[in-house]
């Protein structure tokens, strides 16, 4: 079997007690302390199981079946988030745990003229690209939503910036000469439901879309090739849209003549199209969840953390968009009464993390509100007020981290 470097050896069909005995040193002990009180203090879920998956740090377990990790909060004072801790998301039961490389191909197939059958040497073959983009899940911060909605309750985690290698997805399309009155390109890994009646999890993209050349199949993340749990051998990286497009472990690719009407596209992953709605008032129409919104964050300090009064103190955090790139970050620190520029760090590229720094002297003791908002090269902006919507999708609301001078 051919297994990525941190490739571990692990069966997936655990119990839950297998699991957690598995995971036992690994517990709370393992995360650094600043990493695990954010979380205390703001996740929403009412137990918090930190587990040590195989290739992974000690990461909050979201969801164990499938299995949901969530990344510590303190890696994300890097630009790129290592892969060790990059969170994880998988819906179906039936994850891959080893593949054999000799067998494994990821075939080009449907409306086309020259049906592809690549090995992964093939495709590593071809005219390689590198892009640093972000992956979030549509329900990062799910776990915030008021009220409640159902599904994996995260908090902040589930993101995470990193350098994405492999073959444009266009090249692929051209070499497989697309028929005319193609529509749509679907996308398919090697995880399955745990019964035929489950839909597998396919996603779908426009034609035009899927011919962007920042849309890669990639096959190494931060230079090093992909984690089982995060799509090994390869996956669908779409720079600027929300990562249930990034089709990990793929194997078929596929041109329709018509739009896919596939459960994950036509039942989840829909948003409200044109009005607000809420929990009284749900809105009529729903489409596919597309790019993602302008978000920034706070990463240090962190919440509750307590600051000597007199010393300067170190604002850090990040922020991204849909692609558009990050053009101005600003920062409160009397809970968006008043507002100061942020220094901008290195640029990655539009659709990387963006670091911004800044520094603050508080005036005197007491209990401070941190906010951060950014705007991106559209001008679009983070609301005061978060938006609500059934499957707790696109959060962008603007954080509150509190602090304690003392
Ligand atoms: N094959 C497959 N790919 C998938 C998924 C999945 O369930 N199966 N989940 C998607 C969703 S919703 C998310 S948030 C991302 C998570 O990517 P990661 O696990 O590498 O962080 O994978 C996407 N790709
Ligand atoms: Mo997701």
């Amino acid at each position: 079997m051919d297994q990525p470097d941190d490739r571990p050896d692990f069966r997936f069909r655990l119990t839950r007690r297998q699991l957690l005995r598995w995971g036992t040193v690994a517990g709370i002990a393992g995360i650094g302390s600043n990493g695990c009180s954010r979380r205390i203090e703001q996740a929403p879920a009412e137990v918090e199981p930190y587990l040590r998956f195989p290739g992974k740090v000690a990461m909050r377990v979201v969801n164990d079946r499938a299995p949901c990790l969530e990344t510590p909060w303190r890696y994300y004072r890097e630009d790129l988030t290592p892969n060790e801790a990059f969170f994880v998301r998988w819906h179906l039961q039936a994850i891959p745990t080893a593949v054999d490389l000799r067998t494994w191909r990821l075939r080009v197939g449907g409306r086309v003229n020259k049906p592809l059958e690549l090995s992964l040497d093939d495709l590593k073959r071809m005219k390689a690209t590198s892009i640093v983009a972000v992956n979030q899940c549509s329900g990062n911060s799910r776990g915030y939503f008021e009220p409640r909605v159902p599904g994996g309750q995260w908090g902040h985690g589930a993101m995470g910036n990193a350098r994405w290698t492999g073959v444009p997805l266009c090249d692929l399309l051209k070499r497989a000469d697309l028929k005319a009155k193609a529509e749509q390109v679907t996308f398919d890994g090697l995880d399955e439901g745990p019964l035929p009646s489950v839909p597998d999890f396919i996603k779908a993209l426009d034609v035009p879309l899927a011919l962007q050349p920042e849309v890669l199949v990639a096959y190494e993340m931060n230079g090093k090739p992909l984690p089982m749990l995060n799509g090994f051998p390869v996956r669908l990286v779409v720079p600027g849209y929300f990562a249930t497009y990034w089709i990990k472990s793929l194997t078929e690719i596929n041109v329709l003549p018509h739009r896919f009407d596939g459960f994950w596209m036509q039942k989840a992953y829909l948003l409200p199209a044109n009005a607000d709605e809420s929990p009284h008032d749900l809105a009529k129409k729903v489409a596919p969840i597309g790019r993602m919104v302008v978000r920034s964050f706070l990463v240090r300090p962190e919440a509750e953390e307590r600051l000597p009064l007199g010393k300067p103190v170190a604002l850090d955090g990040l922020a991204f968009d849909g692609g558009e790139g990050i053009k101005q970050v600003q920062f409160s620190t009397d809970g968006g009464s008043s507002w100061s520029d942020a220094k901008l760090g290195d640029d990655l590229g539009k659709f990387s993390f963006r670091r911004w720094r800044a520094e603050w002297t508080p005036p005197e003791r007491g209990s401070y509100a941190l906010q951060v908002r950014a705007v991106n090269a559209a001008g679009q902006t983070q609301p005061t007020k978060p938006i609500w919507n059934r499957g707790g999708y696109a959060q962008n609301v603007i954080e509150t981290v509190r602090v304690h001078v003392v």
